[in-house]
């Protein structure tokens, strides 16, 4: 027992399907067993966390009947306080069912979109009966492989009329609860749309209901693109829009790994740390701290719990190097915001025209300027330093 070991207070959650994974791969049968959610709950908060989330059918089988269902769920909750752990966030599996080999909300078959909104009801309806706040929206199976079978256009539209009309059902149901959207650029799909957390920015803009919708992004999802997880969960914060988090590991151009947190690109984990805490300077999230990972293969049951108090302590470890780092003042030198008496009144606050007039006519020794050095390599190696564990 240390002070990286987890506890409530760190907002920490898991799926259902994370550490309930069976280890099953398209090329391998389960190395494990399926546990019952209700030991998942157990064995969660003797971990430390705080949270479970689910989908739908992770929770009550497909196909279960209403006395099925109502004495699942009772169990579930009883779990729950039994274990005082909570259900931050719920969401529907649209992807395991046959029924939705070429999408859910953008099926070009009427009866696949109204089944899946009426699925999705349904599972809204659960998620706020275990008392989620936030509804996450993964669409594994909106893509295609044969592109030509629909205008993608009219999938963003579809999209769309699913997204409003869902909105709408939450808010003439009077719950309270906002919808995170979740990009992956592929896999299970040849080409998923909105393969990015940028894409969904932009389609959250064009929602009736905008201020209900933000984002779900996954360390994995935009690492497997090539792309600055870090840098998407900036813009996402700074639209106000970062609702909820998914964390794993992911090495570029793999197929969706959903490893330990923090278990590739060590780097990349602490600037993403330092940017959810704030610790550079930023108002930090405060929103739940989701893992969306699951053990290695090779895992027994034990495994799968080091696994889990793995992406929790790993977490705890980059927040208190990502102070560090931030506390030293040789960063905080080199990083410190540049300031000009005489510029900075004409960079801020906007257009006006004596503005536009006075950078007109302003000059710059553009030689200087371009001969300073900026001390980045410095920089990077202290950072490299503090994450190394020879600067504290
Ligand atoms: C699935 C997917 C995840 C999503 C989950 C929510 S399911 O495991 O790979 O990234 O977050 O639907
Ligand atoms: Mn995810
Ligand atoms: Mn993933």
């Amino acid at each position: 027992m240390d002070s990286f070991d987890p506890t409530p207070a760190d907002r920490f959650s898991f799926g259902l399907w994370t550490v309930g994974n069976p280890g099953r791969d398209p090329f391998g049968l389960p190395v494990r067993a399926v546990q019952d959610p209700t030991r998942i709950v157990a064995k969660l908060a003797e971990c430390g966390a705080h949270g479970v989330n689910l989908h739908d059918e992770d929770l009550v089988p497909f196909g279960s009947s209403a006395a099925e269902r109502d004495r699942i769920v009772a169990d579930f909750k009883k779990a729950l306080s039994d274990h005082g752990m909570v259900v931050p966030m719920a969401t529907t599996n649209l992807f395991t069912q046959p029924i939705f080999k070429d999408g859910a909300f953008t099926s070009n078959d009427p009866r696949v979109r109204a089944f899946a909104l009426q699925k999705t009801m349904r599972s809204i309806d659960l998620g706020v009966e275990l008392g989620a706040k936030v509804y996450v929206f993964w669409g594994g199976r909106e893509g295609s492989e044969a592109d030509a079978c629909r205008n993608p256009m009219d999938a963003g539209k579809r999209m769309r009329e699913a997204m409003d009309f869902l909105c709408g059902y939450v808010k003439d149901s009077g719950y309270d609860l906002r919808f995170a959207l979740e990009a992956k650029p592929n896999e299970p799909r040849g080409d998923i749309y909105l393969a990015t957390t940028g894409h969904m920015l932009h389609f959250i803009s064009t929602l009736e209901n905008e201020e209900m919708v933000g984002v779900n992004p996954e360390v994995a999802h935009e690492t497997m693109a090539g792309l600055s997880f870090a840098h998407a969960v900036a813009q996402s914060m700074e639209a106000g829009k970062l609702f909820h988090i998914d964390l794993n590991g992911q090495r570029i151009g793999r197929y969706d790994q959903d490893l330990r947190f923090g278990s590739e690109d060590l780097k990349q984990a602490l600037l993403l740390v330092r940017l959810l805490e704030g610790t550079a300077g930023n108002a930090p999230y405060t929103g739940p701290l989701h893992f969306d990972a699951h053990a290695y293969r090779t895992e027994d049951d034990a495994g799968v719990w080091d696994f889990a108090r793995g992406c929790m302590r790993t977490y705890k470890i980059l927040k208190a190097k990502a102070e560090a780092f931030d506390a030293d003042p040789e960063v905080r030198d080199i990083i410190a915001t540049r300031t000009d008496a005489g510029l900075d009144p004409l960079l801020s606050g906007g257009y006006a025209s004596d503005k536009a007039a006075a950078l007109k006519e302003a000059s710059f020794d553009c030689d200087a300027i371009a001969a300073e050095g900026l001390r980045y390599e410095r920089l990077d190696q202290l950072l490299v330093e503090h994450l190394m564990g020879v600067r504290s």
